[in-house]
């Protein structure tokens, strides 16, 4: 996979060429260039932004160095031989990234990087490239960044295991993809290594049991009780049949019910 990355803040990249991104980079599985945008500025102060038309606080960023830095990486990627790109725009406006976009993404060989500083781009860029190419506009959360470099580095590490050949076991995705479009139906549990005791904490004696049955059974009651505590979203959002009788016995002692769909809902707190 070819990666570019067009951006005001180079050196923000530079974690690309850390651990698992930086392994697979040197391993040849991925293919990393980032642009210093100001490459691609007019004037000798090199400025990318200027003042939004209608006014309001802060400024934008200009169309012409991104039209023209843009140009030069797409015919630079396509000599390499590189074709199909998504542009990928993260924005605080964009469509959630999930591991599902994460998938679609890694499938694809060639992604072309945004990330905007100020209020973010003149929106006549996106809508230029639109015309040519996929555009994808991303958020990573609802929380408000400074910036998309960040958002660069999430995604790029969310596609990048997913590459052949990135993790070293095939085990290693099973947890990202046994519900369709959810990472996963359920949060994970705790996990525990040695020693079996620190300072003066011990593991679940289960744990060190070694019934595979019962393991696997206070691995799905942790995990359902994590999820009730941090995402009860996920749990409503659950195929019911996917709860077996002992899922059942353990949510309804956490106050959850099946609702007129069948779907588990958080029963009324009693008077
Ligand atoms: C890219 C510039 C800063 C801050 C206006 C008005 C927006 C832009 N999940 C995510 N959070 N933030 C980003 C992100 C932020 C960015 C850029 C991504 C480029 N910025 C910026 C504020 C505003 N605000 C009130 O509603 C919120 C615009 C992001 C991602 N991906």
């Amino acid at each position: 996979m070819r990666i570019d990355v067009v951006t005001i803040f180079p050196e923000y990249l530079d974690p690309l060429n850390v651990s698992l991104v930086g392994k697979a980079r040197a391993r040849g599985l991925l293919d990393v260039h980032v642009h210093d945008l100001r490459g691609w500025a007019h004037d000798r102060h090199n400025t990318v932004d200027d003042t939004p038309y209608g006014g309001g606080p802060g400024m934008v960023m200009k169309t012409e160095p991104w039209g023209e830095a843009l140009d030069e990486v797409l015919a630079g990627g396509y000599e390499a031989g590189a074709c199909q790109p998504v542009l990928v725009v993260p924005t605080p406006s964009g469509r959630p990234f999930t591991q599902q976009l994460a998938v679609e993404l890694s499938e694809r060989p060639w992604l072309i990087f945004t990330p905007a500083r100020y209020e973010g781009i003149d929106r006549r860029v996106m809508d230029e490239y639109a015309t040519r190419l996929r555009v994808q506009e991303v958020s990573i959360g609802d929380y408000v960044l400074a910036g998309g470099e960040a958002p660069v580095l999430v995604v790029v590490e969310a596609v990048a295991r997913l590459l052949p050949g990135v993790l070293g076991n095939v085990e290693s995705h099973r947890d990202d993809s046994f519900a369709p479009g959810a990472m996963a139906s359920l949060l994970e549990g705790p996990v525990y290594t040695k020693p079996p005791e620190w300072r003066g904490r011990t593991v679940p004696d289960v744990l060190l049991s070694g019934h595979h049955g019962r393991v696997a059974r206070w691995r799905r009651d942790e995990a359902l009780r994590r999820t009730v505590d941090h995402r009860p979203d996920l749990i409503a959002r659950c195929d019911p049949a996917a709860f077996d009788r002992k899922d059942r016995e353990l949510l309804a002692v956490l106050g959850w019910q099946p609702g007129p769909d069948g779907r588990y809902e958080k029963a009324p707190e009693g008077r």
